[in-house]
Order: structure tokens, then C-alpha cells, then sequence
């Protein structure tokens, strides 16, 4: 389809859809006159707003254009579209060019964190603004840092006498002597020509012959700031700007792209250095129509401006949105650096180095501890890791490296705590933009005192909503390595991560003590970006509504797990026993609980009819609960087990002694059991409104200051919020099986699998294949902790043939609580910690995986 527009010449579309745009325009321009009527009376010098439409409309589409658009040309023709437009430029175009503010915050959301983390303090900083019109975005800049002290210099670019001619005036009258505007094609513009270079501590060299040919030569500018708005698309000759930029850029700037653009996502199918590309599709439509309508302006919307750019630098973020006042014209923002990235010591560094430092990170190896940060010893422990046992960061890297790409923009972060993935496999695409659990249904306290992390241990736990991660980190271990499947569970987590990073405690609560935040946007923005990733800032940006939709009930309301809560709500409104879980919440004692629960509550919420009607439905538990198919029959099995026999308790259940058909015919009875066994005791022992975070959350919809997880504690703030609180973390997005087959053999001391081990079929190979990959990866005497829903999981005795003693740490008998000495959660039948005794040869190879040194570069070329 795309074929349908030669890249070379579309004009010959504008007859095709001059009346469609004609039309439209006038559509337009009637919002544009309606929405610029408030700001008119702002400043009476300003033309009113429909005068400005009208020259706006008259220079972009009646005046006949002169010039040819090329060459010396370019400024002509540009003058011609600006000169009679030059007065009313920022009026016009305030709501047109949307995104220049996110962007102008995103990028000075990067240098604040920049310059906390440099210690030098005398820092000279420059910026320069490529095709900077009327020098609206220089003053703009002041809502994030005053432009004034935080820059050196800053320079406007421009070619447009006219638009330079206002910018000059503008920096006149804000008194601002560090902006100079220069008015020049900025294919010719050189740094050196205005800075002297004997104060910057950057040395400037223009490029030479001798080094024209070398890309990325050595030519380092001293720009800690390029930023380009809506103008790349109006360079004609964008190659050479775009190449112009790398010798602009100092080693360890950044750069700022905010513009129109149009593209299927086809183009992007086979590149992973991409951030992301979360509405970054543009249909056939839109892609035909906004390149014919803009073509008309000179404005080239092809992709190829942008791909040009996110192949020339590293993305460290990337946006994709709609302005929707203007019939949804496409724009993106890209934030970019060199390349190569830099260490941390600002000292350029060298791809391998950075990968290989990642890649020890990621596999366990110790090359990332301070005690070993010596190149020499990281070459001895990168010759003892056998070459097969490679992240597959590192493969990434290394396939991208090969072919003179950019490496994945995951190597581009200010933090390396997420681990490349990719994002467009089914097994991560299944889960629908979507994370299930909003809150983790572990109780962080039981887990405490059941495995005493200390800072020797290294971590495997499942990430679910990150809650029981934070709480681990709160006991610093050397390492955690958080895993999930769903990427939107460790964009959660994520999230929290860069919340502690950047965020004071009232921020903190608002976000996750009472899941809203009105300003959640602006925060996101400007203080949150620079600790994450470019694929949960993306996430996070088009689902900020979680946050601030004044309809919505905040972030506990959304993922899978709202299903219940609104059931629950559904039910207290039509049942009208809304002020009895008040009341419930409220309650002092627990005699004063338990009887608003039997009297009122527990007769509607534990009915049958409800429960064969709602709650023992499939999909309910899955969609609702997140309980599996496998988990399901594990309940059901049980349930038969215990009605069969007279010893519950003394010989393990497996779903598969029973027949499909007997399972389900149990089902409507055994999960109405299974919900007494866990509410009841819950009720009965542990103050909900008090002490209970994890029931409160779901009826109540928040956590209160009162009552809360671990992890919202104000102490627990101050112990996370601090610099280094996160260096042992990695997130990892894909199956245990994988993560625990890259990690070093005999390094981890601790694995936390939550329930997912219920997960497999009974009896499956990959249940053993996966216990053998963790005794490979334990450490002896190193601990495997799970819960079941069932008494005695089939996969316990697995576990005992492959090298572990199994211990049952907590076990849930009628009418008895799981955890003893707290009844908090008490969701599963059974908690389990498995010891691993003996070392256990692997059951299958370990390069499952594609070898590193046997990649095929042919393979490579697309
Ligand atoms: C749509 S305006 C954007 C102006 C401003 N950045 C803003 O966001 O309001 C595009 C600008 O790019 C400038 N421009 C186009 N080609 C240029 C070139 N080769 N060198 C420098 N500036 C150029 C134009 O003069 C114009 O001011
Ligand atoms: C982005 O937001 C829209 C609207 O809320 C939603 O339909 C879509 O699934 C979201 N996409 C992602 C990747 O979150
Ligand atoms: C019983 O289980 C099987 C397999 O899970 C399913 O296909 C079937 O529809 C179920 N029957 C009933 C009556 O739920
Ligand atoms: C290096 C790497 O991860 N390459 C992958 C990029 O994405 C394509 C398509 O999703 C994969 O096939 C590559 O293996
Ligand atoms: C810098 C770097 O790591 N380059 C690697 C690129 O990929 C080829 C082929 O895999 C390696 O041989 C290079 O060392």
C-alpha cells in the first residue's frame, strides 16, 4: 500500500485532494478563530485572531510560492512563506505545533538529572535550536529552567530573516544577553564560530578531509543541547543537517526532536533500536492525506526524517501522538544521543565496553561490583564466563553492533535496570497493553520473615505488580532479578522504581497510597522520564488517564483485578451493603468486624447463586483473579481428594487422578470452598481496616496512611528514594525459564515463584526442565520459595528428584490460616521453601539459544 506514494514526487496529489483540504481547512479555521478567541485579549497589540487566520491561511495556501526550494533557493522560498506571516507566527501556530512543551520538559527533565549526578560543578552548558523561528521554545524553556543561569549560550538557527528579525526583538525585550540568534542555513552553522573554545573544556575542531569518511569521527562539538521543533520536516536537504548534528553534539549531549511525520508500522517490523512504537502507525489514509496536504507548505512528512535520525543516534525516548484539535495530524517526540554511549565517568567510551558490562550485570557475573571496576579484571571474568551463557541484551547488541546500528535504546538509560526484550514477540503481545495484577497478593511481611534476605543474597523473584520487589529491595540484597512476562507488569514496576527515584513522599502516596495524582502528566514529564525506560515512559504517557481521569477510581481500579473490585462494588450498590464495609473497614475490634461480616456481608458475597453464577466461571478467574486453567483443576482436585478420603492432608492431589469431567463437576462446590477457607480465617484474625492492606485495597480502592504495605512507609521512602538504592536491580521481561538459563551457574541464593508453578500442566516437561534450570542456578543451600493453591502441589515431588529437600512452611487446613502468626492474604492452600542439596546435571544443553560468535550476517540484511 505504501507503494501508492512515490517518496520522490507526491505533488501530483494535490488536485486529488486540494477540495477535500479545502474544505477542511475552512473546518479549521472556524476551531482555530473559536479557540484563539479567549487569548486574544491577552495583549492588544496582537493581531485579533481571525486576522491571524486569515494571513496564516493566505501564506500557507493562496500566495504563490517563489523560489525553488533548493540550494541558495531554500531562503527565498522560506521567506516568502514567513515574511507575510513573520507577526502573527506564535499566535497561529500555539496550538498547531503541540508537543514542543513535552518536549522542551523531556529534554530539560534530562540535563537536571545530568547535572545532580555530574559532580563538577562549574558546568558550561550550550544549547542550540535549529530552525528556532521566532524564538518562541528559548522563552518557553523557562518553565523547566531558567534559561538565563542554567545555559552558557544558547543559540536560534534560522534561515528566515523575518522569524529571526522577531526573535531578536523577543530576547531583546526578555533581557535574555546569553541567546544570540543567528541567522544562517543551519547545514552551515559550526559551533566554533561563536564560542571560544579555550573557555569550554570541549575542544572544537571543524571536520577535516582527513576524516570526512570515518562516521562518528573524531570530531566531538560542545552542544550539551540540540533541539530541533517542526523544522526538521522543512529542511529540504536533511541528510546532511542530520549528519551536520553528530559533530555539533558534545560526547555526552542530547538531542531534541519534536515534528509531524507519517508511517506504517511496517517500517519498523524488523528494528529493535526503536523506543517504542505505541501509536506509532499511521493509517493509509492519514499517511496519504496529511503528506499531500503538507507537501502543499513545503512540509515533508515522509518517515524517512525520522528513521534517519533514530539511525544516526541513540534513542534514549520516542513518542508518538495525535494533535487532535487539527484533525489528529500525526507528531512524534525523539530524544537522542551519540551513538556510542558513554560511561558514566564521561569519558567516551567504547560499545563493547558498555556490553559487556551490561551483559555481566545481567549474567551474574561480578564485573559490575565496585570492589572489581578495573578493566583488567573485567577481561579475566569476561574469558571465564563461558561465551554460551550471554543475556540476550547482549545478543541484541551485538547482532545491532554488527550491522552499524544503533544498539536498543534499553543502552541508552540513565539507569540500566531494564533489560532489553522484544516487545513485538506473542508472548508478550498476548497480555493487550495490559497488566493484571495492580497490587501484589503476597504478603511482603510472611516473605520476610521466611527467607531473612541479606546482602549477600541474589534475587529471582516474579515482578507481578513490583510490590513484593520493593520490599525485598528494602533488605538490600546484592541483586534482584525481577521477572515477568507481561512487560506492563515491569512497566508498573518501573514506575515505582523512577517514583522513589524522583519523586518526594507526597507524591509517592498520591501515586500508590491512593493511586491518583492530578498532576500525574507534568510529573511523568518532567521529573519522572529521566529514570525510564523509553518503552514504559511510552507506556505510561498513553495510559496517564490511570492516574487522572476524573471518572476513573485511580490505578487500583485498573489491570485485571479491577474486575473484582467492581463486582464488589456492583454488588455492595445493588445489594445496599455499602455503609456495612465502611462500617467493616472501620471496625475497632474484631468482634465488631466479624459481625458485620456474618450478619451482613458474607451472606450476599459467599452465596451460592453468586458463586455458581460469577465467581466459578473460567474466565471470571482468570480475567478477574488471574487463576489460571491448571490452578483451577489443582483446586478441584483437592477439593475431591478431600471429600474421597478420611486424611486430607497425607498423600498428595494431582489434577491428573481425576477425569476432565470430574473435575468439573466439583467445580461450583470446590471454589465456593476455596473462598470460605481463604475469607473466613482472614475475618476472623486480622483487623482489615487496621492491619490488612491487601483486603482494604479491594474494597476500599486505596490504601490508607493508617494501613498500607511496606513499601509506602515514609521510612521506607527515605531508604529507596536514595541514589544507589536500585544498582542491584534488573528487570527482565520474559519467561523464569529463560532469565534462570542466562544466569551464571550456582549464583542465585534465592528464587521467589509466587504461585506460577501452578501454571504448568500437570505433569508437563517443561515443569522439570524449569526445576533443573534453577538447581543449575542456585547456589547449594540456596532456597526456591512458592505457594500453591494446592495442599500438596504435584510438582513437590518433582522438586525432590532434582536436587531439592522440600520443607511446607505454611499449609491452610479448614478453618485454619496459612501463615500462623499473621492472617493476612491467605489465598493459597500452601507455601513451600525447596533447599537445593545437591548439584543436579542439566537435563538439556545450555545453549538452547542462538550461539553469539555463529550470528550470520547475512541474515542480517533486510
Ligand atoms: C515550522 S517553523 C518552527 C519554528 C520553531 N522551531 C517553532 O517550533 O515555533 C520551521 C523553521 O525552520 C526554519 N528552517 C527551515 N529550513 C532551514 C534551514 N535550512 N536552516 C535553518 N532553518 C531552517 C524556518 O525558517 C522556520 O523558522
Ligand atoms: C493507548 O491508549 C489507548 C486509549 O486509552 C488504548 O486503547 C491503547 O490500548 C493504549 N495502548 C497501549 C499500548 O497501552
Ligand atoms: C469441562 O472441561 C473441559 C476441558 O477443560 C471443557 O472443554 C468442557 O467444556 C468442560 N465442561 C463443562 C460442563 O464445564
Ligand atoms: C537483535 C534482535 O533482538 N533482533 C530482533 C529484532 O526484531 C526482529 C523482529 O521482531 C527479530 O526477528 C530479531 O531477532
Ligand atoms: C564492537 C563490537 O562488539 N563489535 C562486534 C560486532 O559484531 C561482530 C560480529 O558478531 C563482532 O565480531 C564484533 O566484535
Amino acid at each position: 500500500m505504501t507503494s501508492l506514494i512515490p517518496s520522490t514526487s507526491p505533488r501530483h496529489f494535490h488536485t486529488e485532494f486540494y477540495f477535500v483540504g479545502a474544505t477542511l481547512f475552512l473546518l479549521i479555521g472556524i476551531i482555530f478563530t473559536l479557540s484563539l478567541r479567549p487569548s486574544s485579549k491577552e495583549n492588544k497589540e496582537n493581531p485579533s485572531a481571525f486576522e491571524s487566520f486569515l494571513r496564516f491561511f493566505y501564506a500557507s495556501f493562496l500566495k504563490p510560492h517563489s523560489g525553488d526550494g533548493t540550494g541558495n533557493g531554500q531562503q527565498d522560498a522560506l521567506e516568502s512563506f514567513y515574511k507575510a506571516q513573520a507577526g502573527v507566527y506564535d499566535t497561529t501556530r500555539k496550538r498547531l505545533l503541540r508537543g514542543r512543551e513535552d518536549m522542551l520538559g523531556l529534554v530539560a527533565a534530562q540535563l537536571v538529572h545530568k547535572s545532580a549526578t555530574e559532580r563538577t560543578n562549574n558546568v558550561k552548558r550550550i544549547w542550540v535550536d535549529i530552525g528556532g523561528g521566532t524564538g518562541w521554545n528559548i522563552e518557553a524553556m523557562s518553565e523547566f529552567v531558567s534559561v538565563p543561569e542554567f545555559f552558557s549560550s544558547v543559540y536560534l538557527v534560522d534561515f528566515s530573516p523575518s522569524l529571526c528579525e522577531v526573535a531578536r526583538k523577543r530576547f531583546a525585550r526578555l533581557g535574555w544577553k546569553n541567546v544570540k540568534v543567528v541567522c544562517q542555513d543551519a547545514r552551515t552553522f559550526h559551533l566554533e564560530d561563536h564560542e571560544d573554545n579555550t573557555v569550554n573544556a570541549v575542544t572544537f575542531r571543524r571536520s577535516s578531509t582527513s576524516d570526512y569518511y570515518a562516521e562518528d569521527g573524531p570530531n566531538v562539538g560542545g552542544a550539551d543541547l540540540i533541539t530541533l521543533s517542526y523544522s526538521l520536516s522543512m529542511i529540504p536537504d536533511f541528510y546532511s543537517v542530520i549528519d551536520s548534528l553528530s559533530s555539533l553534539l558534545a560526547s555526552s549531549g542530547i538531542i531534541g526532536v519534536v515534528d509531524f511525520y507519517v508511517q506504517s508500522i511496517v517500517d519498523l517490523s524488523s528494528r529493535n533500536y526503536t523506543g517504542g512504537a505505541i501509536n506509532r502507525h499511521v493509517n493509509w489514509f492519514g499517511r496519504l492525506f496529511w503528506r499531500a496536504w503538507f507537501d502543499v507548505d513545503r512540509v515533508g512528512l515522509e518517515p524517512g526524517r525520522r528513521d534517519y535520525l533514530e539511525y544516526r543516534f541513540g534513542t534514549t525516548l520516542g513518542a508518538d501522538s495525535r494533535n487532535r484539535l487539527f484533525g489528529s495530524i500525526p507528531y512524534y517526540i525523539w530524544l537522542g544521543c551519540s551513538k556510542k554511549p558513554t560511561s558514566s565517568l564521561n569519558t567516551p567510551s567504547y560499545p563493547h565496553e558498555i556490553v559487556d558490562r551490561l551483559d555481566a550485570a545481567v549474567t551474574e557475573s561480578p564485573y559490575l561490583s565496585p570492589v572489581y571496576h578495573t578493566q583488567t579484571l573485567s577481561r579475566t571474568v569476561e574469558r571465564s564466563t563461558p561465551p554460551e551463557l550471554r543475556s540476550k541484551a547482549f545478543d541484541a547488541a551485538i547482532i545491532n553492533l554488527s550491522a552499524n546500528l544503533p544498539l536498543p535504546s534499553f543502552f541508552y538509560q540513565n539507569h540500566h535496570w531494564r533489560i532489553h526484550y522484544d516487545d513485538q514477540l506473542k508472548k508478550h503481545t498476548q497480555f493487550k497493553h495490559e497488566y493484571i495484577y495492580a497490587f501484589t497478593w503476597e504478603d511482603s511481611r510472611v516473605d520476610n520473615r521466611l527467607l531473612k534476605l541479606g546482602s549477600n543474597d541474589v534475587v529471582l523473584a516474579i515482578t507481578s505488580a513490583g510490590d513484593n520487589i520493593l520490599s525485598y529491595a528494602l533488605s538490600s540484597p546484592a541483586r534482584i532479578h525481577a521477572v515477568d512476562l507481561n512487560p506492563n507488569q515491569n512497566h508498573l514496576l518501573e514506575l515505582k522504581v523512577a517514583a522513589y527515584s524522583a519523586l518526594p513522599y507526597a507524591d509517592f502516596w498520591k501515586l500508590f497510597g491512593e493511586g491518583r495524582h492530578s498532576n500525574f502528566r507534568s510529573v511523568l514529564i518532567s521529573r519522572l522520564s529521566p529514570h525510564m525506560s523509553s518503552r514504559a515512559f511510552q507506556y505510561w504517557l498513553n495510559n496517564t488517564h490511570v492516574f487522572m481521569s476524573s471518572r476513573g477510581k485511580g490505578l487500583y481500579e485498573t489491570g485485571g483485578s479491577r474486575h473484582a473490585i467492581r463486582t464488589i462494588r456492583l454488588l455492595a450498590r445493588t445489594f445496599g451493603f455499602r455503609n456495612q464495609i465502611k462500617a467493616l473497614l472501620s471496625a475497632k475490634t474484631l468482634n465488631e468486624q466479624r459481625e458485620i461480616w456474618t450478619k451482613n456481608i458474607r451472606p450476599i458475597l459467599m452465596s451460592r447463586l453468586l458463586n455458581y453464577l460469577l465467581v466459578s466461571q473460567e474466565k471470571f478467574l482468570w480475567a478477574a483473579l488471574g487463576v489460571p486453567h491448571n490452578q483451577l483443576a489443582m483446586i478441584e482436585a483437592d477439593h475431591l481428594h478431600v471429600t474421597s478420603e478420611s486424611t486430607p492432608s497425607s498423600k498428595p492431589s494431582s489434577p491428573l487422578g481425576h477425569s476432565d469431567k470430574e473435575l468439573n463437576s466439583t467445580r461450583g462446590q470446590a471454589v465456593w470452598e476455596y473462598m470460605v477457607q481463604t475469607l473466613d480465617p482472614v475475618i476472623e484474625s486480622s483487623l482489615i481496616g487496621e492491619d490488612n492492606p491487601y483486603y482494604l485495597v479491594c474494597l476500599q480502592g486505596s490504601y490508607s496512611h493508617r494501613c498500607h504495605p511496606d513499601y509506602l512507609a515514609p521510612k521506607s521512602h527515605h531508604k529507596l528514594s536514595r541514589s544507589s538504592a536500585f544498582d542491584g536491580l534488573r528487570i527482565h521481561t520474559d519467561e523464569i525459564n529463560e532469565v534462570v538459563n542466562r544466569l551464571a551457574l550456582g549464583t542465585l541464593t534465592v528464587a521467589v515463584l509466587m504461585d506460577s508453578m501452578d501454571w504448568f500442566n500437570p505433569g508437563a516437561e517443561e515443569a522439570s526442565t524449569q526445576i533443573a534450570k534453577l538447581n543449575r542456578a542456585l547456589k547449594l543451600g540456596g532456597r526456591v520459595m512458592l505457594r500453591s493453591a494446592a495442599l500438596m502441589p504435584w510438582y513437590i515431588a518433582t522438586f525432590e528428584e532434582l536436587g531439592f529437600a522440600a520443607k511446607r512452611v505454611g499449609a491452610r487446613t479448614v478453618g485454619t490460616c496459612i501463615d500462623r502468626w499473621r492472617c493476612r492474604v491467605n489465598m493459597y492452600a500452601s507455601c513451600y521453601i525447596l533447599t537445593k542439596i545437591q548439584n543436579f546435571p542439566p537435563v538439556t544443553p545450555i545453549d538452547s539459544h542462538p550461539r553469539v560468535g555463529s550470528v550470520d550476517l547475512e541474515e542480517l540484511e533486510i
